[in-house]
């Protein structure tokens, strides 16, 4: 490995929705992180490693950071910011949505809240401004100018995740302010989430996809069976072996059986829909990414069951598989 070798971890935080998880996606080439339109997707704290000649990256999403109310909400805050103090380098994203020219260009106050959370803990931060295939590029230099003036980031970089636009830039620019070292995890490494985890990711996005309201907020799923007995080859999430366009067709077969926990009877309801209709969309759909996942044919059964109030206490969150000890 040469000298110049450079790696580290590189914490993507920011407000609900602005596109962490698209981005985190996007560096890392996987879908790793769920994507939804509705705030608080992400819950939990996801790793995507990028391996290049010159140096090593670990991104690690977070959820948004936002007033938060609820045991469940805390505990995402709460990651948010654990992730942000472990590491190296803090990716700290806004988005630059506006198509008004007249539009007032400020600081919100919650992403003021984020960088006073920042600023204690006085590590080299890049101010990424995403969804720039969404804003009018004269509002662009404004918005960058006023968070220039409330902190001191080391780099500015305005992309868009959702196209890709400067997003290579982006990792060139955070590896230069890695420190020199060497690699972290194996070069082939993506991730460290289990494809049990990913799993019920995908199906969780679909019921986010699918609901509105408070039913989002509500839904958690858990994995209670994966039989592999008549998989082909197990696929662990490695370079080159889950992408669309490396893989052939599907062979071989999983057996995945899943509860949908939602908190009220009227919010199952939802979730199956007339005649089950719904609960059958979100399987399908769900059905379909794990199946670009795994490189194999799945049969999946979904139950939807009420847990009351899971998202209130330690032992609810503990669950539904979030962890509350930290
Ligand atoms: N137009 C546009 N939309 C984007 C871009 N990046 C993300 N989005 C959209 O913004 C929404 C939120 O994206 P996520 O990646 O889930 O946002 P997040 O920051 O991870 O959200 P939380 O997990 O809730 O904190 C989705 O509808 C994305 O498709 C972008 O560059 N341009
Ligand atoms: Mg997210």
């Amino acid at each position: 490995m040469s000298l110049s070798y450079r790696s580290g971890f590189a914490a993507l935080i920011g407000r609900p929705n602005v596109g962490k998880s698209t981005l985190l996606n996007r560096l890392v080439g996987e879908k790793l992180a769920i994507v939804s339109p509705k705030p608080q997707t992400t819950r939990s704290k996801i790793l995507g490693v990028v391996t290049r000649p010159e140096g090593q990256i670990a991104f690690l999403d977070t959820p948004g950071i936002h007033a938060a109310k609820g045991p469940l909400n805390k505990l995402m805050v709460e990651l948010a910011l654990q992730a942000a103090k472990d590491a190296d380098v803090v990716l700290f994203l806004i988005e630059a949505a506006g198509k008004r020219e007249d539009q007032v260009v400020e600081v919100g106050e919650g992403n003021r809240l984020v960088l006073t959370e920042l600023a204690k803990l006085r590590k080299p931060t890049v101010l990424v401004v995403n969804k720039i295939d969404n804003v009018l590029k004269p509002l662009l230099l404004p918005l960058i100018d006023a968070y220039r003036k409330e902190f001191p980031f080391a780099e500015v970089v305005p992309v868009s995740a959702l196209e890709g636009d400067n997003v290579e830039a982006l990792f060139d620019l955070v590896l230069k302010l890695m420190p020199q070292a060497e690699a972290m995890y194996p070069p082939e490494m993506l991730t460290d989430q289990a494809e049990k985890v990913l799993v019920a990711e995908y199906i969780r996005e679909q019921v986010l996809r699918h609901t509105r309201q408070e039913v989002p907020y509500s839904a958690a799923v858990v994995i209670n069976d994966f039989d592999e007995s008549e998989r082909d080859t197990p696929r662990p999430v490695k370079k080159g072996k889950t992408s669309q366009a490396t893989r052939g067709g599907l062979t071989g077969l999983v057996r995945i059986d899943a509860s949908i926990f939602v908190e009220r009877d009227s919010q199952k309801a939802i979730v199956i829909g007339k005649g089950g209709s719904m609960l059958k969309e979100i399987g399908t759909e769900a059905r379909k990414s794990i199946e670009r996942l795994l490189g194999s044919h799945v049969f999946l059964a979904l139950q939807v069951k009420v847990a009351e109030g899971w998202s209130e206490s330690p032992a609810g969150l503990a669950k539904m598989g979030y962890p509350s000890d930290r």
